[in-house]
């Protein structure tokens, strides 16, 4: 039956199916030898067109090839591959007339293929150069890192191989490549450090570079060999060539080593993990082939430099992650033992800052943010914000965070690599890298030129390599693999010790509670005592009814605060109703009424007029009702306090200053947080319970606010801040 041969490429190559070429079956070969398949039974099923020229006599179709035909030895690698499986290999010489041919077989695909590479005639002793690759192998196992390998092995690859120009190419993570070492002919070019794009190696390329690591293109003017026929007749597919030898190439890529200058090239595959990690591409600037033998060195020495670069670059990450280990155990262990967590993580020394390569860092925790190494405070809410929508989100990595708003340009960092670490808290980690200003040498503008050819339109490689710059802005260096598995650990080890941390907290609420219900029974039974004598005595005694009214007043806040304690710490959170408010009248009342309640009290206040916001008015008194108490019991006895209420476009604020000592920095870090260890020391605090300010914190972001403290000068303010509906909010949301 008569088979239409399949065009040797796919008809067009168009930007969109660029990557669908078929490279591995490209229905021809190139022309510098010859290729007969066989089917499992021994018969011959195609060949290609140029098989007579090549070797005298034809192999039909349906047919057998004899010892006339094939010497001795091909028939007996012949017969020993038609009796072994898919992964046979080998290869044997054979002379034909002046002909020394390689014969190279391999299995695919159920067809067992024979190729015929006529030796080129001033081949090297094949003893010497089994010497010199020995020696090259040994000179690189004393290399001890990747660059200075490449550079070697570059340079070793030319001297065996001979041809003009030896390139190691690695591809970046984005696919596009860089020649990192090179060894050329003195009157060339250097192409050391340029960059090509990704789409000069198409992806079924790269996949098939990752198979079959060796390729050889003799010339690139070469009219391609058709087999024939151009079908399996078992399967009608066209035959799979992705080992073949002489494999004909993709037209495309003829092109662009044609516009490079190049006539012949040979590349072969450094594979690292299982990845095509980089390639030795070889430039002839004539037609070039070399022999089967030296090829197979070649490959033996790339697969050693794979090997060792496999190696080196595992030492390095080993090395890096071991100390990224100690510094994290240490960071972990202050974490357990500190009673504030942010502060533990911020401390200088070993700080999450020294665990990444990194301009800065910033913790946050419960609407607090702590900046290392500069302030990044309101750029780290930002990014909060934004990563805060999506809940599933657990580590977040760009080097491109576009911030237009934060910061003038010259100090954009645009590398943020974030964690996170509290759901409940929004605890985030965050590590900020600067922009780099990189230079990149692309080998041609890195353009594909779409062209209307014969057959159709088609993208075209570039027509010229020189050199072309470009100046890449708004990038920092990318996050490697390391670093995310770094961040990512941290995660892991500091969720743990947030949840062990959850559970000591609920264990002392419960011991809390405990203590609670028994401490305020006895005073609740004096107190009821009290009341029922003074009913009965009928006494008109104030000095008994002001204790009363005291001491159950002050139970009363008590076992709210618990309760509200409760409710937070359940992540019920506060409920807050806000309604429009005359915020001067209400805090000047509430300034009467601790002036009654605490005659000893000086409060000097300036509360500008005519204050309107949206708050809940009973939550708002209740935090200057705290801050008020704090400032009575905390503050140096008899000293006036402040207090002053003022209005911005943003928003409210209350201040409340009064003189006190200066808190140590480990206090001030946990004033916000319940259970304070040092409350119970303050004589003139015995019975609270150092949960005021976590409720006042609690009502401040209720409100999308908060309450912030500065020291300084003898002393103290509380400013509770709360932005007008309007503003702009630059901190999370609580929920
Ligand atoms: C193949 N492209 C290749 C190969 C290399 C390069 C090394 C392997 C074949 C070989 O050994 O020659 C690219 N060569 C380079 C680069 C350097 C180099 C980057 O020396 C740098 C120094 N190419 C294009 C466009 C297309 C394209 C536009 O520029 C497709 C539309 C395709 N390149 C392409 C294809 C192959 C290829 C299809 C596979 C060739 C094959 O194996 O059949």
């Amino acid at each position: 039956m008569a088979v239409t041969s399949p065009p040797l490429i796919s008809p067009t190559v168009t930007l969109a199916n660029c990557e669908d070429e078929r490279i591995h079956q490209p229905g021809g070969i190139q022309p510098h030898g010859a290729l007969v398949a066989f089917a499992g039974d021994g018969t011959v099923l195609s060949r290609s067109d140029n098989f007579v020229a090549h070797l005298g006599f034809d192999a039909l179709p349906g047919q057998r090839l004899g010892v006339g035909e094939l010497d001795d030895g091909v028939m007996q690698m012949l017969a020993e591959g038609l009796a072994a499986d898919d992964q046979w290999v080998d290869s044997t010489q054979m002379q034909r007339g002046d002909t020394l041919f390689d014969v190279i077989g391999h299995i695919h695909k159920d067809v067992l293929y024979l190729e015929f590479e006529p030796r080129a005639l001033a081949s090297t002793s094949f003893s010497q150069m089994a010497l010199y690759a020995q020696r090259i192998i040994s000179q690189m196992q004393r290399r001890h890192d990747v660059d200075s390998l490449l550079a070697r092995v570059t340079e070793e690859i030319r001297h065996l191989t001979g041809y003009d120009r030896v390139m190691a190419y690695r591809f970046r993570a984005d696919l596009s490549g860089e020649v990192i070492a090179e060894a050329r002919r003195a009157d060339l070019v250097s192409y050391l450090g340029q960059r090509y794009p990704a789409s000069d190696i198409p992806a079924q390329a790269r996949l098939l570079y990752i198979l079959n690591p060796i390729r050889l293109i003799a010339d690139v003017a070469y009219q391609p060999s058709r087999l024939v026929p151009a079908l399996n007749p078992n399967d009608r597919q066209p035959f799979d060539l992705s080992f073949s030898t002489l494999r004909s190439v993709s037209p495309i890529h003829c092109e662009y080593l044609t516009n490079m200058g190049v006539q012949a090239s040979m590349s072969v595959s450094i594979v690292v993990e299982g990845k095509l990690w980089g390639l030795f591409s070889c430039h002839h600037m004539s037609p070039k082939t070399i022999a089967h033998p030296l090829r197979t060195s070649f490959q033996v020495i790339s697969q050693l430099c794979s090997a060792l670069v496999e190696r080196l670059e595992h030492n390095h990450t080993t090395q890096v992650l071991l100390n990224a280990s100690l510094a994290q155990q240490a960071i972990s262990h202050a974490a357990r033992d500190s009673e504030d967590l942010l502060a533990a993580l911020t401390t200088a020394g070993s700080n999450i800052a020294t665990l990444l390569p990194c301009e800065g860092a910033a913790v946050c925790l419960a609407g607090r943010v702590q900046s290392i190494n500069g302030d990044f405070d309101d750029l780290a809410r930002s990014v909060i914000e934004r990563l805060y929508a999506d809940p599933e989100l657990e580590i977040f990595h760009t080097e491109e965070w576009v911030h237009t708003d934060l910061g003038s340009p010259d100090t954009q960092y645009c590398g943020v690599l974030a964690i996170r670490f509290h759901r409940q808290e929004s605890g985030w980690i965050l590590w900020f890298r600067r922009e780099e200003v990189s230079q990149v040498r692309w080998a041609g503008k890195p353009e594909k030129i779409l062209k209307v050819g014969p057959s159709g339109p088609r993208l075209t490689p570039r027509g010229s390599f020189e050199a072309w710059e470009e100046i890449v802005r708004g990038r920092s260096p990318a996050w490697s693999r390391t670093d995310l598995s770094i961040a990512e650990k941290l995660r892991t080890e500091l969720v743990e010790v947030s949840l062990t941390r959850a559970g000591e907290l609920d264990g002392m609420r419960q011991r809390l509670i405990a203590m609670l219900g028994h401490d305020l029974r006895n005073p609740l039974q004096s107190i009821s005592m009290a009341a029922q004598m003074l009913s009965s005595s009928e006494t008109r005694d104030t000095e008994l009814r002001r204790r009363i009214s005291y001491s159950s007043g002050r139970m009363e806040r008590l076992i709210s605060q618990v309760l509200e304690m409760s409710r937070l710490q359940s992540g019920l959170g506060i409920a807050v109703c806000r309604v429009d408010t005359d915020l001067t009248a209400l805090v000047q009342s509430i300034v009467e009424e601790t002036t009654m309640a605490f005659p000893g009290l000086t409060i000097e206040t300036r509360i500008d007029a005519d204050i309107n916001a949206q708050v809940d008015p009973d939550r708002y008194a209740q935090v200057i009702t705290n801050l008020l108490g704090n400032a009575l019991h905390h503050g140096t006895p008899g000293s006036p306090v402040q207090l002053t209420l003022s209005a911005a476009p943003q928003g409210t604020r209350l201040a409340v200053t009064n003189r006190s000592e200066t808190l140590p920095a480990e206090q001030l870090a946990t004033l916000f947080q319940p259970f304070k260890p040092h409350t119970q020391s303050n004589p003139r605090n015995r019975g609270s319970l150092g949960i005021g300010l976590y409720i006042s914190q609690a009502i401040a972001a209720a409100h999308e606010g908060r309450i912030e403290v500065v020291q300084g000068d003898g002393v103290i303010t509380f400013s509770l801040m709360v932005p007008s509906p309007s503003a702009h909010l630059q901190h999370p949301r609580r929920r």
